[in-house]
Order: structure tokens, then C-alpha cells, then sequence
């Protein structure tokens, strides 16, 4: 993308002025002129991001009829409409780069875009939709909030806005854990449970470890991330436990344990190649997952005509 402004300097020029814009951590914003391979990064990651928001709408939506109470079941039905909202500024913010939401989505149908790998595992008890709230969101903070600070201006924007939502998305996760532990045997026994199916999942989040990570360096190099997924990965582990002690759930490694030298917990090595499976389309819920989404945007697309032609209505009235 190049601004009318700098067009004529000159590629090494243009290049010089983006390389200082990022080492003086000044915003990109639209109209900038940016190398390619930082424009398809972005559109990579972002669109990425808002597949899982709409696709991770799914295990949650799972359990909407079948909330315990109304107050948990608005609760829900809010957290889930969120997630729909953080979708729509993420599709809003990769527009800025050139690319069609319509485009994104068929790739994502097509398996040529990825969504995360944490929404390809099933929701069992209500005590998942606390365990996500607690864990999977809690990655999701501590993921997203340096992203706040990514060098994209539109991305960076959208994130301030997706971050504080977040918050209280783990918050009525842990209330919601905190009174089933403070309920009957089975309900205790249910959250247990849930923390052991999610825990190793939810570490996963954060992608492989940095050794095999191709994109994290040059990522970092344009601030696009701001740390690497193992360092997000340990911060989520000491940022964790103390919450797993004050709930009272046991989180299911043995390697777990406080290194005062390194002043943080060691914990043991998640399954990488389970993620690799997950990733490439062969984890528990891959195809339902997909199928739904598509399923959706066939049965969405009465609206998607509908507002399309009270777009050229309202058009042709104004001119
Ligand atoms: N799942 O070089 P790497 C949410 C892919 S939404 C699937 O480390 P990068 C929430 C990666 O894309 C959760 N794929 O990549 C929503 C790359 O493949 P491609 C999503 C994964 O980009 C609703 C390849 O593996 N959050 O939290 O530097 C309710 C190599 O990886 C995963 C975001 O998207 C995975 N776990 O780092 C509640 C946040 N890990 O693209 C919560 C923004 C890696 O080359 N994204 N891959 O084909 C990021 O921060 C980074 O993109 C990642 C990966 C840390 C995910």
C-alpha cells in the first residue's frame, strides 16, 4: 500500500522511513506504505484471530439451551455476542489491508486459513463454559493484551476494545467455577474435570514452542508481536497457578512445580504433536466445527443479499 504523499521517494527510501517508524515504535496506519511480506503477515494473523472469534462461538453456543438459570444463560448469551463483535473488528481491521471479508471467510472454509486450535475440542458439562472463561480466555489475555501494542494501528485499536471485554469474560468464568466449588461433590468432581481436559489445550494456545515457531522472529521484528509464545506460555503458567490454589482444583502435571532461581513455575511439555494434528484438521471436533461455520454463511447469505440491496435503495435515494 502506498500514500499519494510518498509514493514518488522511492522504494529504499520508503523502506528506510517504514524500518524507523517501527524502531521508534510509531503506528503503521492504512494509507502507510508497508513491505508486502508485513501486509501478509498481518492479514495471516488477523484473519486467524477473527475465525476463531466466530468459529470459537461454537463450543460456548453449544450450552445456551441448557444454562442452569436465566442469570447464567444471559450471562452467556452476552459472552458469546461479544465474541461475534470481536470478529467484526478483526474482519473490519484486515479490510484495512486490502483483503474482503467474503475472501477471508472462503478460505477459511477451504482450509486455507487456520482458526485457533483450542476451539476443536467439545464442551462435555457446564463446568467447560466456566473452564474456558477461566483458562482459554485467560490465554487469550495474556495473548492479546501486547497486541494492544502491535505496530499495526488498526489491529492495535481493535485489540484495546477486544482486551477489556476478555476481562470479564475470565471473570464470570472464575465466579462461575468458584460457586460450582463451593456446591455439591459432583459439581467440584465436574470442574476437576473440565480443568484436566482443558489445561494442556488451553497451553497450546499460545502455538509451538519458539524453536519451531517460522514466524515468530520476524513478527517480533516488526512489532507485530511482542513476545514470543513461549514467554506468553510462561507468564499464563505463573499468572494461573495461584488462581487454580484459591479455586482449589489440582491442574493435571506433575512436572508443575515453583523454581525459586528462575522465579517462575517449571511445568512439563505439552503434546506437540497433538497440536500439529489439531492445526492441520485432525483434532476431536474439526469437521463439525467447519461444517457448522459453513453451514451458518450458506444460511446467512438472505441477510447478506437483503442488506446489499437496502445498501443500493438507500444509495440511489441519496443521489
Ligand atoms: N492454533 O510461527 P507460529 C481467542 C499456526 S481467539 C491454530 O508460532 P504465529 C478467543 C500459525 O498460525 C484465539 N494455529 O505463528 C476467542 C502458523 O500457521 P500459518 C486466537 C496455530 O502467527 C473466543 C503456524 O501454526 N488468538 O483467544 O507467529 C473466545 C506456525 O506458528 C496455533 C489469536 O489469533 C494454534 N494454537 O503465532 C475466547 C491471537 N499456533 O498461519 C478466546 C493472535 C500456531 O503460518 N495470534 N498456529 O499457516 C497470535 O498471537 C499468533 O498468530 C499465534 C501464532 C500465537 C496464535
Amino acid at each position: 500500500m502506498t500514500s499519494t504523499v510518498e509514493r514518488p521517494l522511492g522504494e529504499e527510501k520508503l523502506q528506510r522511513h517504514f524500518d524507523d517508524r517501527i524502531a521508534h515504535d510509531q503506528r503503521i496506519e492504512p494509507r502507510d506504505w508497508m513491505p508486502e511480506g508485513y501486509r501478509k503477515t498481518l492479514v495471516r494473523q488477523i484473519a486467524q484471530h477473527a475465525h476463531s472469534e466466530i468459529i470459537g462461538m461454537q463450543p460456548e453456543g453449544n450450552w445456551l439451551t441448557r444454562a442452569p438459570s436465566l442469570r447464567r444463560k444471559a450471562i452467556l448469551l452476552a459472552k458469546v455476542q461479544d465474541e461475534a463483535g470481536h470478529g467484526l473488528y478483526l474482519y473490519s481491521a484486515a479490510e484495512t489491508l486490502g483483503v474482503d471479508r467474503s475472501e477471508l471467510t472462503e478460505k477459511l472454509l477451504q482450509r486455507k486459513q487456520k482458526y485457533s486450535s483450542i476451539f476443536n475440542y467439545p464442551t462435555l458439562t457446564f463446568a467447560d463454559i466456566g473452564v474456558i472463561g477461566w483458562l482459554v480466555d485467560g490465554a487469550a489475555i495474556c495473548n492479546q493484551v501486547p497486541l494492544c501494542r502491535s505496530s499495526y494501528g488498526p489491529y492495535a485499536r481493535a485489540m484495546v476494545r477486544i482486551c477489556k471485554e476478555e476481562s470479564f469474560h475470565q471473570r464470570q468464568g472464575y465466579e462461575l467455577l468458584m460457586t460450582m466449588m463451593r456446591g455439591t461433590e459432583e459439581q467440584q468432581r465436574m470442574v476437576q474435570d473440565a480443568t484436566d481436559r482443558w489445561w494442556w489445550p488451553s497451553l497450546m494456545m499460545f502455538g509451538p514452542p519458539d524453536g519451531d515457531s517460522p514466524n515468530t522472529q520476524q513478527s517480533m521484528a516488526w512489532r507485530i508481536k511482542r513476545h514470543t509464545n513461549d514467554e506468553l506460555r510462561q507468564k499464563f503458567v505463573d499468572m494461573t497457578v495461584p488462581q487454580a490454589e484459591a479455586l482449589g482444583v489440582a491442574l493435571p502435571d506433575p512436572a508443575l512445580r515453583w523454581n525459586a532461581e528462575r522465579g517462575h513455575y517449571d511445568f512439563g511439555e505439552p503434546d506437540w504433536t497433538e497440536l500439529k494434528q489439531v492445526i492441520s484438521g485432525r483434532g476431536p471436533c474439526n469437521e463439525q466445527r467447519i461444517a457448522r461455520r459453513r453451514a451458518a454463511h450458506e444460511e446467512g447469505q438472505w441477510v447478506r443479499d437483503a442488506a446489499a440491496a437496502h445498501a443500493r435503495k438507500t444509495r440511489g435515494r441519496t443521489s
